[in-house]
């Protein structure tokens, strides 16, 4: 059953989406960005970070929940930083409810605005399903115009952690990566990530590869599926950059850790017509 207008609802004064499955689950969305701003699976307990300084205006990026990177990851490019998905009202195209779980299908498609700063046509659709202990974040891009167009794009996740310095992230062992604060490649060791200082990563993947990761807290573990985003940043401001940005409290850098699933290194390429999907999916483990 269709069920566009029981979903609707405000967040922080904003028009959002609010997902409830049968079994419990839950997920907020709102409606600028597409973006999800709280995860709750069965067990009740928010899985997502979002800044209690966050701000909730036209135009502006939320810090927290799952920005949607899109059409330009970071500053490689002329656009604005990040792209400009993130800060354009999408538009509730489907949300259904079944014995499966509760899903939403927005969409963003080129216009007047995007393109006098990216002069592609597109349309963009972000599907997320909320069921039990998974949630399935899933980017979908078409061409719709009659040239080529080539993209950047990260799902920035923003994972809820008790105290990050007691988190590790496993299942980039020997991986290379590029360290965004010295612009140099490395190499994973045996190790799993640990985060004790900024870290702003871009762990290199292959487009064939899917990757699954697990993100162990004391007393929990989440598994990260990515499939068709080659990426994974990893990203955490530390204390210094947590001080610079308005829109985080000072001490809650400590509260989340951004595994983001990403097509940075090579450009999503596609000819009039085509499609291209990614898709995220966090799943508490017992
Ligand atoms: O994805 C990591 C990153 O590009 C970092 O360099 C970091 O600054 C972050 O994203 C947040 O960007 P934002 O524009 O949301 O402040």
């Amino acid at each position: 059953m269709d069920e566009i207008s029981s979903v609707l609802t405000r967040f922080n004064g904003r028009s959002a989406v609010a997902l409830q499955a049968p079994d419990g689950a839950q997920a907020v969305l709102l409606l600028q960005g597409a973006q999800l701003v709280s995860w709750r699976a069965r067990d009740g307990r928010e899985r997502l970070y979002l800044s209690d300084s966050a701000v909730y205006a036209d135009g502006q990026a939320v810090r927290g929940g799952v920005p949607v990177v899109f059409p330009q990851f970071e500053k490689r490019g002329p656009l604005q930083r990040h792209g400009f998905a993130r800060v354009l009202p999408w538009t509730l195209e489907r949300a259904d409810v079944s014995r499966e779980g509760a899903l939403a299908v927005l969409r963003l498609e080129s216009s007047d605005i995007t393109l006098a700063q990216w002069p592609h046509r597109f349309a963009a659709e972000l599907t997320v399903n909320v069921s039990n202990e998974r949630l399935d974040v899933e980017l979908e891009v078409e061409n719709t115009g009659d040239a080529p167009l080539s993209f950047t794009a990260a799902l920035h996740t923003y994972l809820r952690v008790h105290e990050v310095e007691e988190a590790s992230l496993e299942g980039l062992r020997g991986q290379t990566y590029l360290d965004s604060l010295t612009g140099r490649e490395a190499m994973q060791g045996l190790g799993a990530v640990t985060v004790e200082d900024e870290v702003d990563r871009i762990y290199w993947g292959h487009p064939e590869h899917d990757r699954t990761l697990l993100l162990r807290e004391p007393g929990r573990t989440l598994a990260i599926d990515q499939q068709n985003f080659p990426d994974t940043v990893v990203w955490n401001p530390w204390t210094e950059k947590a001080l610079a940005m308005a829109d985080l409290p000072p001490s809650d850098f400590r509260r989340f850790l951004c595994v983001e699933a990403a097509a940075i290194g090579e450009p999503v390429q596609l000819a009039a017509g085509e499609a291209w999907w990614g898709r995220q999916t966090l799943r508490t483990q017992p």
